[in-house]
């Protein structure tokens, strides 16, 4: 399967890493363009941070946030466009709206988020998390992290599929209620995912994980961190990876993918 690089537009004021960056619509439209020059085949839009902590926001506030870069970029562009959120109301306005992935952190946990994908004929990201933003920093005890995720994320697609989703991509949530050694096992053990039978997407990009490595405590300073991770998953199986930094996420995926294919 070809390596595909999903950008990441965030279209908020507290994102992790680049929080308050993109946040007018300009700006964002902008940004897009430039992960579009640097070989982005998918732009991933969210209106919500979901850094650990990160405050909840209002269905009407998320959609003031992603739907007028979404209607840019329709009418723009011809790139792929998915949208990250966790709420139903959002996934209907953007499927409405000319998005054709939705990338749900929460991994389809409310049913009518599943509904709606199903009814668009869209594509879904199921990722696996626990909890919320909020409480997920204390949910990391696990007997196998590997098997756990990856029975949730079976059941969830099974669930997707017995809906009529045709499209489905499984992502085992790197850093969401998962420790610094939880999120290298994942990483390491990526190939079991591959059993599934769906593409793996991994997002490694620029999260805290990487601050165990000396140099790399702050978010600004974990490419080479991010670039590892990225020549690792691809290695073990990952066919979509969720960057920030596309160009040089992009370059890493390809001479991995050479690695894996040789
Ligand atoms: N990570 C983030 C957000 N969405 N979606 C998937 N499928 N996989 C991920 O690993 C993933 C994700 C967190 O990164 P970011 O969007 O940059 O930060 P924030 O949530 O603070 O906006």
């Amino acid at each position: 399967m070809p390596v595909r690089i999903m950008g990441v537009i965030n279209v908020t004021p507290d994102s992790f890493s680049d929080g308050g960056r993109h946040q007018t619509c300009e700006a964002a439209i902008h940004h897009a363009h430039r992960l579009i020059a640097e070989g982005a085949s998918i732009l991933d839009i969210g209106g919500e941070s979901t850094r650990p902590g990160a405050e909840p926001v209002s269905v009407e506030e998320e959609l003031h946030r992603v739907i007028p870069v979404l209607e840019a970029l329709r009418r723009e562009t011809t790139v792929r466009l998915s949208v990250d959120t966790m709420k139903p109301e959002v996934a209907e306005s953007a499927l409405h709206a000319g998005a054709t992935l939705i990338n749900d952190v929460t991994g389809l946990r409310d049913p009518a988020m599943i509904e709606t994908i199903a009814r668009y004929n869209a594509g879904v990201v199921i990722m696996h998390m626990r909890g919320t933003p909020q409480t997920m920093r204390g949910l990391t005890d696990y007997v196998d992290v590997v098997e756990e995720v990856k029975q949730y994320l079976a059941a969830q697609a099974a669930a997707a599929r017995a809906t009529g989703i045709a499209e489905i991509i499984l992502d085992p949530g790197i850093g969401f209620a998962k420790t610094a050694a939880q999120s290298f096992t994942l990483l390491r053990r990526l190939g079991e995912f591959e059993k599934l039978g769906y593409p793996i997407l991994i997002g490694p990009s620029r999260k805290s994980f990487l601050s165990v490595v000396p140099g790399m405590e702050r978010a600004e300073d974990r490419l080479e961190g991010t670039l590892a991770a990225v020549a690792i998953g691809v290695l073990n199986g990952a066919s979509i990876i969720r960057a920030h930094d596309v160009a040089a996420c992009r370059k890493a995926a390809l001479a991995a993918a050479e690695v894996r294919n040789s």
